[in-house]
């Protein structure tokens, strides 16, 4: 967490979440974006969930990444009651592979859009929520570009060993 007033909100359904939810706290961190996290469940803190996505963008978050296994229905929820873009992260537990998570979060109805990123992809989640940010951010926009290109440089590099 940063001392500036957060502009993402990193939720999850239990604390069991975050070694795979902490991958987008550290995309943001390194793109210097403030953001906050909580645990909200859907199904054993409902109304302090609903509470959560209806407050949100008056606290002045910009984006929600929301994570969670099993029966995945936080960043729906979420959806639902805040104009807020949501990202999810389907969260793999010990049964099913994460084919659980994935497909109760991705099979939304038309209306309530959440932007679903693969099984356990908390980094894109961040980086995700970091485009929407630079899309109003000269300087951040900048900076992701400049990730590209380093991204573009270790990709060229690593297929430069295997030739030589
Ligand atoms: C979901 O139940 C949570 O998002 C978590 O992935 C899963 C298990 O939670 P715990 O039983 O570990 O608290 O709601």
């Amino acid at each position: 967490m940063t001392a500036s007033a957060p502009l993402v909100g990193i939720v999850m359904g239990s604390d069991s979440d975050w070694p795979v939810m902490e991958a987008a706290a550290t995309a943001l961190a390194e793109f210097g974006i403030p953001y906050e996290v909580d645990v909200v469940s859907a199904h054993r803190m409902p109304h302090e969930m609903i509470a959560y996505g209806e407050e949100a963008a008056g606290r002045g978050l910009k984006a929600i990444i929301a994570g969670a296994g099993g029966a995945a229905h936080l960043p729906g929820m979420l959806a639902s009651v805040t104009p807020l873009p949501v990202i999810g992260v389907p969260v793999p537990l010990k049964y099913l592979d994460g084919m659980d998570s994935l497909l109760s979060i991705v099979q939304m109805p038309a209306g309530v859009p959440v932007a679903t990123v693969s099984v356990a992809g908390a980094r894109n989640a961040g980086l995700l929520a970091a485009r929407m940010l630079a899309a109003h951010d000269p300087a951040l926009l900048t900076r992701m570009q400049e990730f590209q290109r380093e991204l573009n440089a270790q990709a060229t590099e690593k297929g430069k060993r295997l030739r030589t």
